[in-house]
């Protein structure tokens, strides 16, 4: 099939997310075409298979902004024709779906007919998208895509409830490359220059926005700290980051805790780490949650949105409140204190991210754009 994939070039969950899906069905032999403003972060290698096409929004000092639902839309439109892209697949409703509406309903205008298959990744809906500025516009999206997929039944759940919407969701959970070469033969895990042999590490990764509720980690990594000799890697770049240096720095424990900014391996990072965490307000699904788990990394998260779905309590790791630093902490510290404990659960997460694996998720979206690509 030849697809195109619009999404977020960034290091955000949804852009992840989009890139290694294309990636993978590119494997499989698809034609994809990936649609946006950069070339996607995770997309390092182009081939055969693979296109980048980049949408240039040209600046213009008549336009306070600069209308990129605009260029995203006339750039779909070019590229389906250039490319007879057979269907269009927008992760983040915001403004993706709108722009693929749009670009579908001018090539309808050309007698070209091309289906649109959404997929709602979280933020777009619990957080944007619900905003009364957007929601008719995301509303309306969605209600106009051809298939709409949301990445957990919690947000196909916050999506009934928030919007009103006439489609039915499909939920395709998000996945992960389970057997990867992760790390180089010749280049293995270098625990020994991030933390002594007697110490845990504990890692933290996100973009650092307010949602991932930043504090909390900190907060949670000094009590763990108090009790069991540790180190906190913080992988990730956002506007909380300055916040939690502080917060470090207030407790005394800068020395613990390494900044490491963005990061294209995060692999490297949580092969010797010991338990992650994700103490978000909300989060639709998690994946950092998953591809630490997906290293044999128990998660200590909040029981928000979609997290129970992804980490199971008591056996992967342990949900809490959102907020309820003081029952993470203590949760951490059980995990963390006893070896063989520890063990077991980083066996049960490894186990349990093993669901997850893009072999068994990747026929799921191939599915739906057959049975989308038939009903045209
Ligand atoms: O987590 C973020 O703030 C980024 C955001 C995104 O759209 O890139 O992540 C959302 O999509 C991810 C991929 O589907 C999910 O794993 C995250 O849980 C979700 N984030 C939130 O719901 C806050």
């Amino acid at each position: 099939m030849k697809i195109a994939i619009v999404c977020y070039p960034t290091f955000g969950g949804s852009g992840v997310v989009a890139t290694e899906l294309g990636l993978e069905l590119a494997r499989k032999g698809h034609q994809i075409h990936f649609i946006t403003y950069s070339q996607p972060v995770r997309l390092a290698l182009l081939n055969q298979n693979i296109f980048y096409h980049e949408v240039h929004v040209p600046e213009y000092p008549l336009f306070h902004y600069q209308p990129y639902e605009l260029a995203l839309s006339s750039k779909l439109v070019d590229m389906v024709k250039l490319h007879k892209i057979e269907v269009l697949h927008v992760h983040y409703a915001i403004p993706h779906a709108y722009a693929g509406y749009m670009a579908k309903k001018m090539l309808e205008e050309e007698g070209i007919r091309i289906p649109m298959v959404t997929t709602l990744h979280g933020t777009d809906i619990t957080l944007v998208g619900n905003h009364p500025f957007y929601k008719p516009a995301v509303s309306f999206s969605i209600n106009k895509s051809d298939v709409v997929t949301s990445v957990s039944n919690s947000l196909k759940e916050d999506t009934y409830r928030l919007f009103d919407i006439k489609k039915e969701i499909k939920v395709i959970p998000n996945f992960i490359e389970i057997n990867k070469e992760r790390l180089d033969v010749n280049d293995p895990c270098h625990r020994s220059l991030m933390a002594t042999s007697d110490e845990k590490v504990v890692t933290h990764i996100s973009n650092f926005r307010k949602v991932k509720r930043i504090d909390d980690v900190v907060k949670i990594f000094f009590e763990i700290q108090k009790h069991i000799p540790a180190k906190l890697m913080m992988v990730g770049d956002g506007p909380e980051k300055e916040k939690a240096e502080t917060l470090c720095q207030e407790l005394g424990i800068q020395s613990k805790v390494i900044f490491f900014g963005n990061s294209n391996e995060i692999d490297k990072i949580l092969c010797f780490t010991d338990l992650f965490l994700l103490p978000s307000e909300t989060e639709s699904f998690g994946l950092a949650a998953l591809e630490a788990m997906s290293c044999g990394v128990p998660v200590i998260s909040s029981n928000s949105g979609g997290l129970p779905e992804v980490n199971i309590d008591g056996v992967t790791g342990y949900l809490s409140n959102v907020g309820d630093v003081q029952d993470m902490s203590k949760n951490a510290i059980s995990i963390l204190k006893d070896d063989k404990i520890l063990s077991q659960f980083k066996r049960n997460a490894l186990q349990e991210a093993s669901e997850y694996d893009i072999k068994k998720i990747l026929p799921l979206y191939e599915n739906v754009y057959e049975e989308v690509i038939k009903s045209y």
